[in-house]
């Protein structure tokens, strides 16, 4: 674990490194307690480093057995080592050759960085910085080198041997071991470095790219698990065939391999050619995996594959360009989702994720630029605005360019920069290139963190048939960043008739509207449109086209008509949940105040059930009022969680109420027959009848019809709502006391199912919240050690149970500081965040405010504390 020292990375201090590493070749002796890693670097001073500059190469925690240069052992005066760093001081003026010997101890890596054991099988995790922690280097990403891995271990208890690229060579060697070698042709940073050992299971196929070559493909999981992982196959060819189809590129190597493990940190990551992930997102069947996960499986599965171009053959120049590779990898993976799947209902999806994580992020303690400028630990960056807002700002560039030169941009920018570590400013500049247009002002998505605010006035002359929009933009402070620049905002409209169609009009000034989108470049403006034969209502940020709070001057009825008829549906989808958050937010804080606003709501939400034009999966989004959270977050302060459980709660209540016959019906109706598909248009029917099944769960308040969906469940969609309806509504009846004992005894030996037990659990809202979810910290198959366990449980906790995570009392946030204190022992970066879910603590009242801040400051306050933890935890308090 690395100790916090207080050191700040800042952008402008980037320099290129003094010296090259043209090739690396690496020897695994492997063994659980004394791995021997033999590390043989070609070096070379670049151009123009001075002749005398020391090397300096990166270690975290390593133990160095001996240093040969040039052949020759170098004696203990010829260099300087500590575990965090090897200094040598006089070199040869031209290339040489340096060989490294270092021991590690994969079988106690618990922080799941460098290599480590996982089950019985080793594997790595070298992004960002986790290469350090297997041999010395320049561990950064503009250091670029052709790797040849060569893997020894036992033949019986590591069969399968894998690195990045192709395989070369294998045999045996003496006493049960043997050997495979692995060559990756391509140029590629440390941190894409993997190697897997074990006795693993695995599934093959083959892909053939456009051009012809033929690719062996294989997915590697745990034995026993292999016809779990052929949806992540099926997910794996569509990826590779879309990426042809849609960017024009194919993949670059004989093999691709995927290897599940069930200790990961995060979701899966890219090394070339030897993608590893977490098994939570290959292993799927409709016994054991929800309609959500098949979805994960795919978006994440085409996300990795896709980083080969975005991230492997460009990569980033240094961890400040981060969002270079994940915004625009994100925002691949969103389109590959949104051809598989619905469009609109994909968009609707991604607002709310973007809203329900990157929203704090940017709006509270957190809150970091796109491309950040400064960082104490870069393993904290990671996060919702580098991917989900990173996403979002390449999603503008292609709104403003439009989609055929976006994609002339992006194949410049293959041309151009395949081989390099790039930087924003390249990946701008072919934007600007191809289109001919400044984007300097549109940086700012980059540079500049915070919600951007725009509110809309409008005015309707009759008469002249002109309706006036006056349009204001405001980006308020973040840390570290007090005055905000005005930003190229682009807003899509849509001015919608009373026949629900979208009205002809023209820009009376047309240089700031161009095909639906005003393009917003200054503090305010004002947009007029002439010929309008009535007054339309505002559809406004039309497939939510910039990510901004948006405040504008229309009437209910307007919003009303918006919600049922609006042609864009992300757009009719947000008019909707607007409507229903501004009345949970006034109902939270003047309970009285239910006025005959629920009633229409409900009306609306009855006509939206019943409309067969509409998909079922968008009817289950719209049906789905906002969370807790949700609705906390519009308020932004002096929060009452208790409020605005009783506020949605009793809004539940009447839209069930009001419409029980029509959903019981539709619910019977939209039973599927046994057959099951995860496809996209099945999955939407159970997303919508499972919605009705917790609102006609509301209406009758009895536990039966729940009950009986559990024990007539054939797929895991629909037993896991009904668990989940069970627990979060009847919680002591002995309907749900045996359908939680039997989901336990039926998934006992599956931990990654288990997992969905623990969080249905861990979110029943209430006072017995808390002492639940510490009793099941103490279940068997809860595991303090394992990401995955803490993630569901401890995590799911504080994250999405509003009225148990934040009593009161302050209890629930004791409890949570206590097991990240426990978890940061073990894995610092799981710690670090887990205690991102104290971000929003300024929002809350008083009371929870104070026990949240003592909280934090207990955790501050640990000796020794990582730098991942002491990171979040002190920006937090601010
Ligand atoms: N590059 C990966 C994310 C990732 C980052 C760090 C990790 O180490 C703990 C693991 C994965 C992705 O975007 O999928
Ligand atoms: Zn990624």
């Amino acid at each position: 674990m690395t100790i916090d020292t207080g050191k700040v990375y800042r952008l402008e201090d980037y320099r290129p490194s003094d010296y090259a590493i043209r090739a690396t070749d690496l020897t695994f002796r492997l063994d659980p307690r004394h791995t021997r890693v033999t590390a043989t670097l070609s070096i070379e001073r670049r151009e123009d480093a001075a002749l005398d500059a020391p090397l300096v190469l990166d270690g975290d925690g390593l133990k160095l057995l001996s240093l040969t240069l040039d052949g020759t052992q170098l004696p203990t005066g010829g260099f300087e080592a500590t575990p965090d760093r090897l200094t040598i001081a006089r070199l040869p003026k031209g290339p040489f050759s340096l060989v490294i010997e270092t021991e590690l101890a994969p079988e106690a890596n618990s922080a799941l960085m460098g290599l480590y054991l996982s089950n019985g099988v080793y594997c790595t995790q070298c992004e960002a910085e986790g290469f350090r922690r297997i041999t010395y280097f320049l561990d950064r990403p503009d250091v670029m080198s052709v790797y040849t891995v060569r893997v020894e271990a036992p033949k019986a208890s590591a069969p399968i041997l894998l690195s990045n690229g192709n395989p070369v060579e294998s045999g045996d060697l003496e006493d049960g071991w043997h050997y495979a070698v692995w060559h990756d042709p391509h140029l590629k940073p440390s941190y894409l470095f993997a190697l897997v050992a074990g006795d693993l299971g695995r599934i093959t196929d083959s892909f053939t790219t456009r051009s012809g070559r033929t690719v062996e493909l294989g997915i590697y999981v745990e034995k026993g698990k292999e016809a779990r992982a052929t949806y992540a196959m099926d997910a794996l060819k569509r990826s590779m065939l879309w990426d042809e189809e849609v960017f024009g590129l194919e993949y670059d190597l004989d093999v691709f391999n995927i290897v599940a493990v069930s200790d990961f940190n995060m979701g899966a990551m890219e090394n070339k050619g030897l993608n590893i992930f977490n098994d939570k997102y290959v292993l799927a069947d409709e016994e054991t995996a929800t309609d959500v996960d098949f979805a994960n499986i795919e978006a994440i599965i085409a996300h990795e594959y896709f980083h080969n171009w975005t991230g492997n053959r460009i990569t980033c120049r240094d961890w400040f360009q981060l969002c270079l590779k994940e915004g625009l990898t994100v925002f691949r993976d969103h389109e590959f989702s949104a051809d598989m799947r619905s469009r609109a209902v994909k968009r609707i999806a991604e607002v709310r994720t973007l809203k329900s994580l990157q929203f704090p992020e940017d709006q509270g303690p957190l809150a970091h630029p796109v491309r950040p400028r400064r960082y104490r630990e870069i393993n904290n960056f990671y996060t919702a605005t580098v991917y989900e807002k990173g996403s979002e700002v390449v999603r503008m560039i292609r709104t403003i360019l439009g989609a055929e030169a976006f994609r002339q941009g992006m194949d410049l920018y293959f041309e151009r920069h395949d081989g390099d570590a790039a930087t924003i400013e390249d990946f701008l500049k072919v934007f600007e290139d191809v289109s001919g247009r400044d984007l300097s002002q549109f940086a700012l998505w980059y540079h500049q963190a915070g919600t951007p605010h725009v509110s809309v006035s409008t005015t309707y002359d009759e008469a002249r048939g002109e309706l006036s929009l006056d349009i204001e933009q405001s980006v308020p402070p973040t840390p570290l960043e007090s005055r905000k620049r005005v930003m190229h905002i682009p807003l899509a409209i849509g001015l919608v008739g009373r026949n629900g169609g979208d009205l002809d009009a023209a820009p009376v000034d047309a240089t700031s509207f161009a095909d639906g989108v005003i393009h917003l470049k200054k503090r305010r403006q004002t947009v007029r449109f002439a010929g309008l034969s009535e007054r339309p209502a505002i559809s406004l940020n039309r497939g939510f086209s910039a990510p901004i709070t948006l405040a504008s001057e229309q009437s209910v009825e307007d919003r009303l008509f918006l919600a049922r008829h609006d042609s864009d549906l992300v757009a009719r989808w947000q008019a909707l949940n607007g409507l229903l958050s501004d009345h949970l937010i006034e109902t939270s804080k003047t309970p009285a105040q239910q006025s005959n606003m629920a009633g229409r709501l409900a009306e609306v939400l009855g006509a939206i059930a019943a409309d067969d034009a509409l998909e079922p999966a968008y009817r289950a989004l719209a049906l789905t009022p906002p969370s807790e959270a949700d609705v906390a977050r519009e308020i932004g302060s002096n929060i009452d969680p208790d409020a605005i459980h009783v506020a949605r709660n009793t809004l539940v209540d009447i839209i069930a109420a009001a419409n029980r016959e029509a959903f019981e019906a539709l619910c019977g109706d939209l039973q599927g027959d046994d057959s099951f598909s995860p496809d996209a248009e099945s999955a939407g029917r159970r997303a919508l009848r499972n919605v009705l099944l917790d609102y006609a769960s509301a209406a009758q308040g009895t536990p039966e019809l729940a009950a009986s969906q559990y024990r007539d469940a054939t797929n895991m969609t629909e037993r896991a709502v009904a668990l989940a309806v069970l627990a979060h509504r009847f919680p002591t009846e002995t309907q749900t006391v045996s359908a939680l004992a039997d989901f336990e005894a039926r998934y006992g030996d599956n931990p990654l199912v288990l997992d969905k037990w623990f969080q249905i659990q861990a979110t029943i809202p209430g006072d017995a919240a808390l002492a639940r979810v510490e009793g099941l910290t103490a279940h068997g198959a809860f595991s303090i050690g394992n990401p995955n366990r803490v993630r569901s449980l401890i995590g799911t906790f504080a994250s999405s149970n509003q009225t148990g995570f934040h009593r009161a009392d302050g209890t629930g946030y004791r409890f949570f500081a206590d097991r990240i204190i426990e978890v940061e022992k073990r894995n610092p970066q799981v710690a670090a965040r887990l205690a991102t879910a104290f971000r929003s603590w300024r929002s809350l009242e008083p009371g929870r405010q104070g026990h949240a801040r003592a909280e934090l400051a207990r955790i501050a306050a640990v000796p020794g504390l990582s730098t991942d933890l002491k990171d979040i935890v002190e920006r937090t308090l601010g």
